[in-house]
């Protein structure tokens, strides 16, 4: 059976930069993101007889040795799991830039681990899936459910306890990001090798874990309140504490460009000039505007002034990863 699975992207308020175990891909910290509507993976796989090896197409072309690599790896999680030994046929597609900071790999995974499942004749709760999602990458395990959501670093060696859980739906609160993508070209240096490097190298990464528990909190309760102000100067402080973080590694992570700088002054302008929108930025170029509906114009409107911005995603809070086809 070939099964089709939809996943949005995800971006993390409260981040996630460091991993306690790299075979199991467990977090070495929680993580809080808010899933996003409008990015988003569609991944269909059939898993068939006949095939020598596991055939990807991404974006519409064959995927390079790599990627196919580690979609394969993944699918193998999953044959042992169904007992199968059949390769597959993947096609996925992102409806976004993939690989430039706006969490592909988290869409990416969550999309392949729920249609991977279902079409090798898996059943799995929605808490197995984000399980299994985080094997192929840390901040997938959110992309699996929608409005906010925490991923827990868990205390179990095997992992079991180390997934995502929803926090609040999305109608509970209806926050808006404005996306300003200012470049298009796959970052140098990718998470995991990052995560690697800054936490052999980086001086500021037992600080880094120690204070997290604490962060987690302070957003847990800012969006019980729906305290906007609170989530807003809290998400500033955790991107740029990774940020500060990696950047003190050897050698130093730098995951901005020119206008990433110059939006990260705009929109502390605005605010100073009563715009309540404050910014978040993941392992890339990409500047994101956290705000309210009632400011998305105004917001979108400054963001677009800077020529260094190629162009505008608006987005609200999207739903659970979902099944959107089926076919013998
Ligand atoms: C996050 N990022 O919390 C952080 C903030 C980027 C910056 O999770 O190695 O692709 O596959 O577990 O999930 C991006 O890293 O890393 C990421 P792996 P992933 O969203």
């Amino acid at each position: 059976m070939r099964v089709k699975a939809r996943a949005n992207s995800n971006i993390a308020l409260i981040k996630y930069w460091g991993k306690k175990n790299i075979g199991l891909n467990l977090p070495a910290v929680g993580s809080i993101s808010i899933t996003l509507n409008e990015l988003y993976t569609e991944t269909s796989v059939e898993f068939k007889a006949g095939l020598s090896q596991d055939h990807l197409v991404l974006n519409g072309q064959s995927a390079s040795a790599p990627d196919t690599g580690r979609v394969s790896r993944f699918l193998d999680i999953i044959r042992k799991r169904s007992n199968t030994g059949l390769f597959a046929e993947i096609i996925s597609a992102n409806n976004f830039p993939t690989s430039a900071g706006l969490a592909s790999s988290a869409s990416g995974f969550a999309c392949l681990a729920l249609a991977g499942s279902s079409a090798a004749g898996l059943d799995l709760t929605p808490v197995q899936l984000s399980e299994l999602a985080r094997l192929g990458s840390g901040s997938a395990a959110r992309s699996i459910f929608g409005g906010f959501v925490e991923m827990k670093k868990g205390l179990e060696s095997d992992g079991s306890d180390s997934v995502a859980e929803q926090i609040a739906m999305r109608k509970f609160w209806d926050l808006r990001l404005i996306i300003a993508i200012t470049s298009e070209e796959k970052k140098k240096t990718g998470s995991t090798d990052g995560m690697i490097v800054t936490r052999d190298t980086s001086p500021y990464y037992s600080a880094w874990i120690e204070s997290s528990e604490n962060d987690l909190a302070e957003m847990r309760d800012a969006i019980r309140r729906r305290d906007f102000e609170a989530l807003g100067e809290l998400t500033e402080y955790s991107c740029l504490k990774m940020h500060a973080l990696a950047m003190a590694a050897k050698p130093g992570l730098i995951y901005w460009n020119n206008t990433t700088i110059d939006l990260i002054h705009m929109i502390r302008d605005l605010r100073k000039k009563g715009l309540p929108v404050y910014f978040t930025i993941d392992a890339g170029p990409q500047v994101k505007a956290v705000c309210l509906p009632e400011y998305v114009g105004q917001v979108r409107d400054e963001i677009r002034k800077n020529p260094g911005v190629l162009r505008v995603i608006e987005t609200g809070l999207g739903g659970d990863a979902m099944i959107v086809g089926e076919e013998n």
